[in-house]
């Protein structure tokens, strides 16, 4: 039985590929796709959604728009990484899916709640807002969701700040409830993200597959290695959020920590820092873990694996 999956994005160039990754791979199924404000405005990534749904075929799948700020902090938009639209680079077809009618947040609520307990996993790759939302709105769904695997945060790392990742950064409240929250969270952050580079092997084995979605997929690519280079000096672009939908899919793509998480509300200097703790083992009923170590050859063989599966798509 694959496992089922919410997808909660703000496309955005690696969204966009682990959107791929789940769409491609049989181990996974995306139920449903939402979105909220992040890498740019809400209006744009939910555009991008869409269009990355025609590129690779997605039907039958609900999409929803979530968000159109964080809960408390004003919006924080990265176009110094991803561009003016959100996913610079590549020429990105008119959508032809319709949203789904409901916000995300109802979304969410109503695919959590009208599954078995414990059938769905939720992957945020964006800030939390959406996902704290729904959890305030119906905490029942607390106990039915199988595990959160967001990929957002780190422990020794930030990108926004020195010591705060983008995802937690932008609605550091959202993040804090849904870490303090009764669910199992894996945080897949920048300490194992920035081990998953799309060398230049990487994207000649892309190359390879030959298809248009292959194709669009080395377009993010090229964009994406020359915003890291000139933004944080990155010879080659880490690609964060698939490898959060990686580790659904197979939990040998990483090793993971258990170690107790918070947030930080308050620094001046460490706002939306998320604090680890390892200074000792973590206690017995320690709800959330940290990705430590990337089997990098494994993760990119389930990428490209996902973009064969896919195969040629006439847009
Ligand atoms: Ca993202």
């Amino acid at each position: 039985m694959p496992r089922k999956i919410i997808l909660d994005c703000d496309p955005g160039h690696d969204d966009a590929i682990a959107m791929l990754l789940a769409h491609g791979n049989p181990d996974v199924e995306l139920v449903a796709v939402t979105t909220v404000v992040g890498n740019q405005t809400l209006e744009k990534v939910t555009r991008n959604a869409l269009s990355v749904a025609r590129i690779a075929n997605i039907t039958g799948v609900p999409f929803a728009a979530g968000c159109p700020r964080p809960l408390v902090r004003e919006v924080e938009t990265a176009p110094d990484i991803h561009g003016e639209s959100g996913i610079d680079g590549p020429v990105m077809p008119e959508p032809a899916l319709e949203l789904d009618e409901r916000h995300a947040v109802d979304l969410i609520i109503d695919t959590v709640m009208s599954h078995e307990p414990g059938e769905i996993t939720l992957v945020p790759t964006a800030g939390l807002t959406n996902i704290a939302l729904a959890v305030r709105k119906e905490p029942r769904i607390a106990e039915r969701v199988r595990e959160v695997v967001l990929m957002g945060g780190g422990y020794h790392q930030g990108n926004w700040s020195p010591v705060a990742e983008f995802n937690i950064k932008i609605d550091p409240e959202a993040a804090h409830i849904v870490f303090n929250e009764r669910w199992p969270v894996t945080m897949v952050g920048l300490d194992l993200t920035h081990q998953a580079l799309a060398t230049p092997e990487v994207v000649e084995r892309i190359a390879k597959v030959g298809t248009g979605p292959a194709k669009f997929v080395n377009e993010l690519l090229d964009f994406f290695g020359a915003m890291y280079l000139e933004a944080q000096g990155f010879a080659h672009p880490p690609v964060h959020d698939p490898c959060a939908v990686a580790y659904v899919i197979d939990p040998r793509v990483m090793t993971v920590r258990k170690a107790p998480v918070d947030i930080e509300l308050t620094g001046t200097l460490t706002l939306g820092m998320t604090v680890a703790d390892f200074r000792a083992p973590a206690p017995a009923d320690c709800r959330t873990q940290v990705a430590v170590d990337l089997d990098h050859q494994r993760f990119w063989n389930l990428v490209v694996d996902a973009l064969e599966r896919i195969g040629e798509v006439t847009v």
